[in-house]
């Protein structure tokens, strides 16, 4: 199932109070106070994380809470702290206050973390509070609560471009030609109810992420259809494409329904309006004499804002401008990537593989096993083997003596004695 948009609590531990003891042994007269103090309790981690998809997870589950601290006890016994409660958000996943509206944080790249709710400190034990003048504390401290926060978790995806267009224009037929993404296809308007995202390979070294999305039409800022809340999938998305059919098949006009998007585009944020478009005629094989797209071009002669559009022909079904349409994107899309660099601003890197994994820590190995009087450990000393006659020479290794069990012949040193 597809979460994008989920609201949930998050609850960090609770620190665990101080202990107030005093020492009581047999022949230990004045033993002082011995109460130790609470351990922290856990706070709460958001992680962004490649390869997970969705924000699933937090649709069944409204609260979520952190292990809180141990209480210290007698004898300087410290409590155990709370252990920290990491959570994994797709890459793209905004935090949003859910009382206020802003934005706590934005999780864009793989590896991106941030303490959501911090965990209460522990109280002091009794033993803290021993001084000269006050030598049998009764004083201790109660750990603090952690941090409560609630908060909207809002995924929009990280795309280079954006797909739009009327439902059944062949967005998820393109994607599934260009990518290896395989969206469902059926020749009924709003197949797609949730955007799907493909990596499209140019060549050996370039390549970008493409989003589809549902279909819009006229009135979907008023709910009409699928709506448009789903367009935020394709507001971080740099070039969108903006597919049009030539023969509709509810026999609406082609470029009045390209207007119409437009439209949609403009009552959802003027932003994403202004944003770099090109314009795609698909199907082109169902208009052979080129009438709907000279109409196309002729819009935009008409339209001075429309006037820089580019517009493509193409055809899923028989490939034809499938490549020039991809390296167009490519071009597009490397432009803005250099102007986000010269902008100081970092990419998101797009495949599992491209994300910087930590070196493995080395696993230290005590001094007699790794310094340089590791090869004398016992571990690699000759071990004694039990023999039948079980004796052993001074050097270690086992004295055999010959078949006929005699023992050296000391006899004659003996005799020859005086
Ligand atoms: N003849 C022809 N049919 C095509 C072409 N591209 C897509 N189609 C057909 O158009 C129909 C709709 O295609 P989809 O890719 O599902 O369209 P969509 O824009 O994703 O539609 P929604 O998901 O409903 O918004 C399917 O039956 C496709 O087989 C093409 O180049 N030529
Ligand atoms: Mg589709």
């Amino acid at each position: 199932m597809f979460i994008d948009r989920v609201e949930v609590e998050f609850s960090a531990g609770k620190g665990g109070d101080g202990c107030m003891s005093f020492r009581r042994e047999k022949y230990v007269p004045r033993g002082g106070p011995d109460g130790g103090d609470g351990g922290t309790g856990a706070s709460i981690i958001l992680e962004a994380r490649v390869g997970v998809n969705s924000l699933a997870q937090y649709a069944n589950r409204r609260f979520f809470r952190a292990e809180r601290g141990k209480h210290g006890e007698g004898s300087l016994r410290h409590g155990r702290k709370g252990q920290e409660m990491r959570l994994y958000v797709p890459c793209g996943t905004s935090v949003i206050d859910a009382a206020d509206g802003f934005v706590i944080k934005d999780l864009t790249h793989p590896g991106e973390e941030f303490v959501i709710c911090r965990g209460g400190r522990g109280g002091l034990g009794n033993a803290r509070f021993k001084s000269a003048t006050n030598q049998t504390p009764r004083q201790r401290t109660l750990g603090a609560d952690g941090e409560t926060r609630h908060v909207i978790l809002e995924l929009k995806s990280i795309a280079d471009v954006g797909l739009i267009g009327k439902p059944n224009a062949g967005k998820s037929t393109l994607l599934s030609r260009i990518s290896s993404a395989r969206p469902e296809i059926a020749d009924y308007p709003f197949t797609t109810k949730f955007p799907n995202l493909g990596i499209v390979d140019v060549d050996r070294e370039r390549s970008f992420v493409t989003a589809d999305i549902p279909g819009l039409i006229e009135g979907a800022s008023e709910g009409h259809g699928l709506g448009h809340e789903f367009l935020r999938h394709i507001e971080r998305a740099g070039l969108l494409v903006h597919l049009v059919e030539p023969t509709p098949i509810d026999g609406t006009d082609p470029v009045e329904n390209y207007a119409a998007i437009r439209e949609e585009l403009k009552q959802y944020d003027t932003k994403l309006s202004d944003r770099d478009e090109l314009v795609v005629m698909t199907k082109c094989e169902l208009d052979p004499d080129r009438e709907v797209f000279t109409r196309m071009q002729q819009h935009f002669e008409d339209n001075p804002v429309d006037h820089k559009r580019d517009l493509h022909a193409i055809s899923a079904a028989s490939e034809i401008g499938l490549s020039d349409l991809v390296e167009e994107i490519m071009q597009r899309v490397t432009a803005r990537r250099l102007e986000m660099i010269d902008a100081g601003e970092e990419l998101t890197p797009i495949r599992e593989v491209d994300v910087p994994t930590e070196a493995k820590p080395k696993r230290r190995l005590p001094p007699h096993k790794s310094g340089p009087t590791s090869s004398l450990s016992n571990d690699k000393q000759a071990r004694d083997v039990p023999t039948i006659w079980g004796k052993q020479s001074p050097t270690g290794r086992t004295d055999i003596s010959p078949q006929t069990n005699e023992t050296p012949d000391n006899s004659g040193d003996t005799d020859s004695d005086p």
